[in-house]
């Protein structure tokens, strides 16, 4: 009787977005900075998966189960913070989303063969690795394909340089950017193959690849990734098993609660059942592990490290943590605002303006363990979390509609040129 039980539960639980029938999800808007204070203890009480981080005055997006809806709601009309109900049944709008990613990849299938990766559609990881490959056989004087290790599940973790000197020149500046660390931002790892695309196949800024060396990684966190293709949409941290007696039961390291930087210290759990659990130790996760190591190999000439997330139309700067500044901090802001500025210029009137700052300031949560307060911490003299736009007001499907995704590149691209060239002027 138990094992059936058991056995009924797991089958629930990997069903496709079963998992998610009757939950809600809702748009919640703090008026004031005493609000969003108060949300802080609600969203830890009623066991709230928060999407996108409400600030006050920009609304959020949070998951809550069937269970804590009543109390949560009440929660928040006891103290007047204004929500609204997103998706009213989540499976319902992650059912929708998949008609919508289904109906396009049949037609960018008979478009292009299958062979180009889809700016008008989220990219598989199968998608993205092929393009990767093909890029450094196409262009194999710029362009070289590592694989420094694997993925907890022994899914390759690739990364590409791109460089007119095959990094030999060693008095150019480095820029690293990665994606995909967070599961479930599906807006990231396309906003960084566009980067690929824009130095290899599109050349429009040619001082950018002959200033810099590039090392571009688009999905440090390849199991986790996968998995919210085919298993769990809201999938977020990786898929090691290994670092706790619970971790069978609850996989995944929050990939950016695992750097070495006040580790396990703030806005992170010790509980591999939570999203933010830290992991056993700093660099617990190999994947965590390779960035930190192309970190460290390029840190005497990195000037630039970016990490894309979404959503919210932000670029945050260190100190994550507790919202001390960095003695470099007249730099990361006004380089984060000239790269806002290029953004925002760029942007569709139904985006935010990207608001630029020290991340826990802006965010009004302290974490630690962050990849872009780690690097800054050894050395890297620019590092930033991009928390890239998202899912605005709609209530059809769930994510960012596909039709965004190539609006967002693009304008993240004009970021990405501004962001290089003023690293380049500032630390030659
Ligand atoms: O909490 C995070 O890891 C990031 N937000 S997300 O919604 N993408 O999960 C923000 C990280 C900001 N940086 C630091 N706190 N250092
Ligand atoms: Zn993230």
């Amino acid at each position: 009787m138990r094992l059936l039980a058991v056995v009924l539960l797991f089958a629930l639980a990997y069903a496709k977005h079963e998992k998610y029938d009757g939950w809600k999800s809702y748009y919640v808007g703090p008026a004031s900075a005493e609000q969003l204070k108060a949300l802080g203890p609600i969203l830890d009480q009623y066991f709230v998966d928060v999407l996108s981080h409400p600030i006050v005055q920009r609304e959020g997006v949070v998951l809550v189960a069937p269970n804590h809806q009543d109390g949560f709601t009440k929660a928040l009309e006891d103290l007047a913070i204004d929500y609204k109900v997103h998706a009213d049944n989540v499976k319902a709008a992650l059912d929708y989303d998949d008609t919508l990613i289904a109906a396009k990849k049949a037609r960018d299938f008979i478009r292009s063969g299958g062979r180009n990766l889809p700016y008008d559609n989220y990219q598989t990881l199968e998608t993205i690795d092929a393009y990767l490959i093909d890029i450094a056989a196409r262009f194999p004087d710029t362009v070289t394909l590592v694989n420094p290790a694997n993925s907890f599940e022994d899914r390759p973790i690739y990364y590409l340089k791109i460089s007119t000197t095959n990094f030999q020149d060693e008095s150019k500046p480095v820029i690293f950017i990665d994606g995909g660390i967070h599961a479930r931002e599906w807006v990231s790892p396309p906003s960084v193959t566009w980067m690929i695309h824009k130095l290899t196949e599109d050349i429009t800024e040619p001082d950018l690849l002959e200033k810099f060396d590039w090392i571009i990684l688009p999905v440090v966190n390849p199991d986790g990734y996968a998995f919210t293709f085919s298993s769990d949409r809201f999938w977020r941290k990786t898929r090691s098993t290994d670092s706790h007696a619970w971790s069978t039961l609850c996989p995944g390291v929050d990939g950016n609660r695992n750097y070495d930087f006040f580790w396990n210290t703030v806005g992170t759990s010790a509980s591999p059942c939570v999203e933010t659990y830290g992991g056993s130790q700093a660099f617990s996760e190999i994947e965590t592990r390779v960035v930190r190591d192309l970190l460290h190999e390029y840190l005497h000439r990195m000037a630039l490290y970016l990490t894309m997330h979404s959503y919210g139309s932000m670029i945050l700067y260190g100190w994550g943590h507790d919202g001390s500044l960095s003695p470099n901090a007249f730099a990361l802001h006004t380089v984060g605002v000239s790269m806002a500025a290029a953004i925002d210029a760029r942007k569709l009137p139904n985006f935010h303006n990207y608001i630029v700052g020290n991340a826990a300031l802006v965010l009004w949560y302290g974490a630690s363990g962050a990849s872009e307060d780690y690097a800054h911490l050894i050395g890297v003299p620019l590092a930033y979390t991009y928390e890239l736009p998202g899912l605005q007001g709609g209530f059809e499907g769930f994510h960012l509609d596909p039709i965004y995704i190539e609006q967002v590149c693009r304008e993240t691209w004009e970021g990405i040129v501004v962001g290089a060239r003023r690293a380049g002027e500032l630390f030659r």
